[in-house]
């Protein structure tokens, strides 16, 4: 019979300090019983009390493999609510290698990349969306994002969306009862009552896609775009920014050509910069690629870094640029404020007000760093006043929660649709069962098996 015990390396595959070996399932104390002998030769491990941690050797019959740190975690208070063991080994690849293969020889198999986090689910110790925020802790690019994720993995998510989930049910069954005993139950006045709770809920699931738009950037880095004319100063910012000289600088108009791409982390929130080829109309064939890039660029902004060059004055490539940035994100900076100026704040404010924009305006100089911290000020202020706090929003930071609630509040607006049309009673519940039913595959209250498995399989081994 195939043995339902599973072990794997939780630690990374690298020589570090210490290796973790972890099993879980019913046999896990019948199989370290085999395999540990005792610093004092105590008592087995699956007579002693649970949460405990002992000291002893890891031995294959009368060979000796490892000095070890063995943790005995009793079912239903684990992370699986199996039995659970954990030998702390050191931390050679070989080492664990050997452990690992000591406790499958002894009756554990090797388990799938996730299965411990799947177990934890199926055991009902998590929900889905709890056990997606592991995946987003260990795979967190920065504090921000890791801040999010615990949250999430303390319930946050789920909280709210069962609240909504559950008041949408609420509304079914009272749809479902009126319609089966018309006689005691009336349903008049309910269409009115109704839209107003799916106007309610539908915010509410709107504000956590707002918050989920935030929650990508902040996973994957914000795409920050610096554009500007030829010499306007761009690739000096670049450098300043990422602390190195990534890209060349040199007073020759037209010296970057291709896009150049650097991360940067402003205090734990991740830049992706793009140094940029100057705008302007060229009939070099190569220059000109670059600077069709350029302008493309500026369809994966996230913000857009506008570099004014302080000591000319704005002329048609700066129209140009101008043109493109009405519906962008954008910082202006007024670069070689070191210089005598030909452009001033107030000019560069005017023309943005011509065309209707009010960016922010900063004074700098790459070549004094003057104006530096300012500018990472003003990034910082601008994604997070007001629009994410992270003490107690909820961040939905993956791509499949969102499309599920962006299909959740697509059947409440059908609902709502069908209440402006005056369709019959029966209609609305199929809608609002699409929703619950939507609501749920974020929870996992209602999610196939097909895409828990997807789920567990992006988890990496030993988790
Ligand atoms: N005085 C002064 N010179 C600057 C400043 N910033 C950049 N420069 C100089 O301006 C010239 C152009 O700088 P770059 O950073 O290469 O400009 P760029 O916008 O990347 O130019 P292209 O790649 O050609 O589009 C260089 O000689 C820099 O040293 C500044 O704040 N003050
Ligand atoms: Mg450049």
């Amino acid at each position: 019979m195939k043995t339902n015990t599973i072990a794997a390396i939780a630690t990374a595959m690298s020589n570090s300090g210490i290796g973790i070996i972890r099993m879980s399932g019913e046999e896990s104390f019948e199989i370290i019983d085999k395999i540990y002998r005792g610093k004092k030769g105590e008592k087995k491990l699956s007579e002693v009390p649970s949460h405990t941690i002992h000291y002893g050797y890891i031995c294959d019959g009368e060979k000796v493999i490892d000095e070890v740190m063995v943790l005995v975690l009793k079912s239903p208070n684990t992370y699986t609510r199996e039995d659970t063991v954990e030998i702390d080994c050191h931390g050679g690849v070989l080492v664990m290698k050997r452990i690992l293969e000591t406790v499958i020889k002894y009756g554990a198999r090797p388990a799938e990349p996730g299965e411990f986090t799947k177990r934890a689910f199926l055991n009902g110790r998590i929900d889905l969306s709890q056990a997606e925020s592991v995946i987003d802790v260990i795979n967190a690019k920065n504090d921000f994002s890791l801040e999010s994720s615990l949250h999430q993995l303390q319930g946050n998510l789920k909280n709210k969306i069962k609240e909504v989930r559950r008041k949408i049910i609420h509304e079914i069954a009272f749809i479902e009862s009126a319609l089966d005993d018309p006689e005691h139950i009336s349903m008049e006045g309910y269409s009115e009552k109704l839209k107003e709770i799916i106007s309610e809920l539908s915010l509410e699931l709107k504000d956590l896609l707002l918050s989920s738009e935030n929650g990508e950037l902040l996973k994957e880095g914000i795409n920050t775009v610096i554009i500007g004319k030829p010499n306007a100063g761009k690739s000096s910012f670049m450098n300043v920014l990422s602390g190195k000289e990534r890209a060349i600088v040199t007073n020759i108009a037209g010296t970057t050509r291709d896009i150049l791409e650097e991360q940067v982390n402003l205090d734990g929130i991740t830049l992706n910069v793009m140094d940029t080829a100057g705008i302007h109309d060229t009939w070099d064939t190569v220059e000109k690629i670059g600077v069709d890039k350029a302008k493309e660029s500026l369809s994966r902004a996230d913000l857009v870094i506008y570099m004014v060059d302080a000591s000319t004055v704005l002329d048609e490539n700066d129209e140009e640029i101008l043109g493109l940035l009405s519906d962008k994100k954008t910082i202006v900076l007024l670069n070689k404020s070191d210089l005598e100026k030909s452009t001033t704040e107030n000019m560069v404010f005017s023309h943005l007000e011509e065309r209707g924009m009010n960016h922010p305006v900063l004074s700098v100089s790459m070549k004094e760093e003057i104006g530096v911290k300012e500018i990472k000020n003003k990034i910082k202020e601008m994604f997070f006043a007001g629009e994410i706090s992270f003490n107690d929003e909820i961040l939905i930071t993956n791509v499949r929660q969102k499309s599920f609630l962006q299909s959740a509040l697509d059947s409440l607006n059908m609902v709502r649709q069908s209440i402006e049309d005056e369709m019959p009673e029966d209609f609305y519940s199929i809608d609002l069962v699409s929703a619950s039913e939507e609501l749920g595959n974020i929870t996992g209250e209602c999610a196939s098996e097909d895409l828990v498995n997807e789920i567990f399989s992006k988890f990496c081994m030993g988790k």
